[in-house]
């Protein structure tokens, strides 16, 4: 057989094996006293409205992957918040997104650089689900996504976004302020994008009626950055991950330094080493903190996570963290991150 023929077999024989499910083993199963104790946690003020979305689903019983896919769907779409085509553009004028999914079976679909989509949540689980791959990127995520029956949207900034882009023409500094990614901070001279909220990134975990966890991240990624550039939000183990054995964890800030120091998976295993969410969050921050030296005052980075207990909780680098917290009690929960660095 040439070499080619034997190519051809062996990455079809590949493919099947990448498409098969990883089986559900025992391990899998969900710890029996977190049933019918369904929760969401997510990133940030817009958090709460997303987490309300996730809620409709996981008080009916429905199942966590869902869930955190309509609850991001509301900030992708919304026109209060930076997430989603709204964002600010790259410095080409560009807006591109990335997002990922997660299950509790490990299966896990990304997309990266996706332009004029606008929910690119959904077309990561249908990388997810429909592909055996768990990334696409740019122009292949696109024409993935309009051959999965996704319109193209218009290639146009929003009127914000197109302000804040002119006038940061003006200087082309890149240099995103802490906790201020896509705000109206003029001092930043960034100029208001979106509204009262002030992040280009949502993330959400939840766990559902059967005792199973999923989480979601999308985002325009950081405002103005370089043409190309994918931060931490679509990179499983980065920006988000799913462990139903332990527990999930997904992360919000300066994304190199998540992808450094792969920040989900980080606090996922330090749960498995027996910490609670909060603490491993702690630890994951400041192994960030380690790493970066004097410089971790010029960045923020910030975990959540929930265990398979059913226990929330959260970190972050420096003050001004908020992330938001849903369950039969109380869905309007807006909480305050501790933080590191004093
Ligand atoms: C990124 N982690 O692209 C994202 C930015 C973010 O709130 O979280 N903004 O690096």
């Amino acid at each position: 057989m040439s070499n080619r023929r034997k190519f051809i077999k062996s990455s079809a024989a590949g493919l099947a094996l990448l498409a098969a499910k990883p089986a559900a083993a025992t391990a899998l199963l969900p710890a029996p006293n977190v049933r019918n104790k369904q929760l969401a946690i997510a990133t940030w003020d817009d958090g709460i409205p997303a987490n309300q979305e996730a809620w409709k689903i996981l008080s009916k019983g429905g199942k966590a992957l869902d869930a955190v896919e309509a609850g991001v769907m509301v900030t992708e779409a919304s026109q209060n918040c930076c997430v989603g085509l709204g964002g600010n553009p790259d410095r080409d004028g560009i807006v591109t997104l990335d997002a990922c999914i997660m299950d509790h079976q490990f299966n896990c679909g990304s997309v990266a650089a996706l332009e004029r989509i606008k929910h690119p949540i959904r077309v990561a689980r249908a990388v997810m689900e429909k592909t055996p791959h768990v990334m696409l990127v740019g122009e292949g995520a696109q024409q993935f996504a309009v051959a999965q029956g996704f319109p193209l949207e218009p290639q146009q900034l929003s009127p914000d976004a197109e302000k804040a882009y002119q006038e940061w023409l003006k200087k082309s500094e890149y240099k995103p302020v802490v906790n201020i990614e896509n705000s109206g901070n003029k001092k930043n001279k960034v100029g208001p994008v979106g509204g009262p909220q002030n992040h280009d990134t949502i993330s959400l975990l939840a766990l559902d009626a059967q005792g199973n966890l999923s989480g979601s991240c999308t985002t325009s990624g950081m405002g103005f950055k370089m043409r190309g550039r994918v931060g931490d939000s679509p990179i499983i183990g980065a920006g988000l991950y799913v462990d139903n054995e332990v527990g999930a964890a997904a992360a919000t800030g300066q994304g190199e330094d998540v992808i450094r120091m792969v920040g989900s998976h980080t606090v996922v295993e330090f749960m498995r080493q027996g910490m609670s969410p909060k603490a491993a969050c702690k630890a994951a921050v400041e192994r960030v903190a380690k790493i970066k030296g004097a410089q971790a005052r010029d960045i923020q980075v910030a975990f959540i996570a929930v265990n398979n207990q059913g226990q929330t909780g959260a970190y972050a680098l420096q003050k001004g963290f908020s992330y938001a917290v849903c369950d039969a009690t109380n869905q309007q929960q807006l909480l305050t991150s501790e933080y590191l660095l004093k």
